[in-house]
This record gives C-alpha cells, sequence and structure tokens, in this order.
C-alpha cells in the first residue's frame, strides 16, 4: 500500500499537505488521509502512487522519498507514504468526500481532535516537522 504526501508552496513561504476524507469503509469514514491504494503486481511504490492519485484526484504526481514510519495495516500488507508533488492538474474529490490543504496548525487541530484514520497518525509528526521547516 502507498499513500502520498503531497506538499505544495500555499504562496508566502508555508506549506500545505493535502488531505481526503475517505468516503468508505464505514469504520474510517470521516476521516482524513493521505491518499491513495494498494500497489498491483510488478508496480513500483511510486508508479502505484502516480496512478493511484491519477484516479483518485485526477492529478500528476512526482513522486519522491518515502517518510520514515512504515505502517504494518495486517499481516503482510505495509502502508509507505511517499513525498510528492504535484505536477499538473487540481486535486478533485474522484473517491473522497472532500479534500483539503492543511498547514501545520491545522493537521495539529484536526489530530487532536481525532479527525485523521487512525494509521495515518504514525505519520504526523514528520509530517508537522516538513510543514513547519523553514
Ligand atoms: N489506508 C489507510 N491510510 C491511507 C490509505 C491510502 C489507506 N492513507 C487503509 C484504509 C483502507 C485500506 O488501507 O482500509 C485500503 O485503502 P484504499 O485502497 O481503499 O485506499
Ligand atoms: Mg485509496
Amino acid at each position: 500500500m502507498v499513500a502520498g504526501a503531497v506538499v505544495r508552496d500555499a504562496g508566502d513561504g508555508r506549506a500545505e499537505l493535502l488531505l481526503a476524507q475517505r468516503a468508505y469503509p464505514p469504520e474510517v469514514a470521516g476521516r482524513w488521509e493521505l491518499p491513495g491504494g494498494k500497489a498491483a503486481d510488478g508496480e513500483t511504490l511510486a508508479e502505484a502512487l502516480v496512478r493511484e492519485l491519477r484516479e483518485e484526484l485526477e492529478v500528476s504526481v512526482l513522486p519522491g522519498e518515502p517518510l520514515e514510519q512504515r505502517v504494518l495495516l495486517r499481516e503482510e500488507l505495509t502502508l509507505v507514504a511517499l513525498w510528492a508533488r504535484l505536477l499538473g492538474g487540481t486535486p478533485r474529490a474522484v473517491e473522497h468526500h472532500a479534500l483539503t490543504w492543511v498547514d501545520a496548525e491545522a493537521l495539529t487541530a484536526m489530530a487532536d481532535r481525532d479527525e485523521l484514520v487512525p494509521a495515518d497518525t504514525a505519520w504526523i509528526p514528520e509530517l508537522l516537522a516538513a510543514l513547519r521547516a523553514p
């Protein structure tokens, strides 16, 4: 499984991260995640991320380095997040309820309110560090 930590420059030097609100399954519907999905056989994580974000958000992205934390979803299924940059398109919620761009303060508030999918909370420290980097 691969997810994308898509970061953009908000324009004034601040960085913002793209979060997507899950529509399913019921246990996590309404909670926010880094968008992504399952790699197909023979696909690299980077290739899978490009495909998933094209399908889910109708954007093209440039995948980068993996985040340090690896999340064990269940036996044999690990979730890896890759930093990514938007190359083209405006993200559209094709499969999600909604999309939002958050800065460090907004991400902290969402985490404090328990609004993220449980698996993705492992990345909060790394995400906040990147959003706060000068
Ligand atoms: N999942 C958790 N965090 C994420 C992603 C992309 C996925 N950032 C978990 C939730 C789902 C499962 O993985 O139960 C499958 O994800 P998808 O293929 O429905 O996106
Ligand atoms: Mg998905």
